[in-house]
């Protein structure tokens, strides 16, 4: 693989699998372009890649990618030879809450349809033209298990993820006829802060999600991504879906 000359553009690069598609792409030799709301964890990061990969080109941005304005400001004026972005990883998202439909929180749906499918939407829109000017990009977006089927008290998160996977086959029709790419990777369960944020800190709730299993590590998430961008010009990986071994549908797991 050589992303020697890629710029590769992460959003939610600071943590869980954003963070661990940077290391990836880094040590591919890519440039990297890496966005996300906690600026201190994006300075650390390009710190520890630097020290890493010492020559790495990396320039980080704090965005919440809800913000369609600052979305349009902030990439519009990035100068010029960082706007050729090859390879733009959406990433950033969040699921909040576990509840009935009936009586989930409105502002947990807001947050999530924000971020997942709106600002995915956003910086979609923005990035997208400049790959179609070039005739040349690959977008990567990360779905879930969760956009392929429904569990109990998913709902607004998994109907997130469904909007996802609608969006990334929309997408892969309306580039048809360009040289872009596609590619959708969903993954079952990753040990990341996803439900630390899921659960609004409640650490109780949080770690058993991921207890009397191995689930996946988002480095292994990060390699089926860095795989799917390195495959030949003329081969589109459409869709990986990426589980633990111990889990074989959104809702069965073995736990021991
Ligand atoms: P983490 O919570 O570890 O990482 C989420 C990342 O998204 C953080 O970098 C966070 O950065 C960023 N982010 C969240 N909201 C915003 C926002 N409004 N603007 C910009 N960045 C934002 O979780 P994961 O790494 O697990 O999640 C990454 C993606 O993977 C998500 O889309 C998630 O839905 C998906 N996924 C996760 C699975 C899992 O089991 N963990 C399984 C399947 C899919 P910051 O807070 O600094 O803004
Ligand atoms: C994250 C996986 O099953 O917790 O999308 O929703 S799950």
């Amino acid at each position: 693989m050589n992303f020697s000359n890629t710029i590769v553009f992460i959003t939610g690069a600071s943590s869980g699998i954003g963070r661990s598609c940077a290391y990836a792409f880094a040590k591919e030799g890519a440039k990297l372009l890496l966005c996300a709301r906690r600026g201190d964890h994006l300075v650390q990061l390009t710190s520890d890649l630097e020290k890493l990969y010492p020559g790495i080109s990396i320039l980080t941005f704090e965005l919440d990618v809800r913000d369609r304005s600052a979305v349009e400001d902030r990439l519009n004026t990035l100068p010029d030879a960082w706007k050729a972005i090859d390879v733009l990883v959406n990433n950033a998202g969040l699921s909040r809450g576990l509840d009935r439909l009936h009586e989930g929180l409105i502002e947990d749906w807001e947050e999530m349809l924000d971020t997942n499918v709106k600002g995915l939407l956003y910086i979609t829109r923005t990035v997208v033209p400049w790959m179609v000017a070039r005739a040349k990009g690959h977008i990567i977006n990360i779905g879930s298990i969760a956009g392929h089927e429904v569990y109990p008290k998913g709902n607004v998160y998994c109907a997130s993820k469904y909007a996802v996977d609608a969006l990334t086959k929309g997408l892969r029709i309306d580039l048809f006829d360009t040289p872009l790419r596609v590619t959708t990777v969903d993954p079952g369960l990753v040990e990341t802060e996803f439900s630390m944020v899921r659960f609004h800190g409640d650490e109780a709730r949080a770690k058993p999600v991921y207890k009397g299993f191995t689930p996946l590590s988002p480095d292994d998430v990060a390699d089926a991504v860095v795989w799917s961008a390195s495959k030949p010009a003329h081969v589109q990986i459409a869709e990986i879906i990426i589980l633990p071994t111990a889990q074989a549908s959104a809702t069965t797991v073995n736990r021991v």
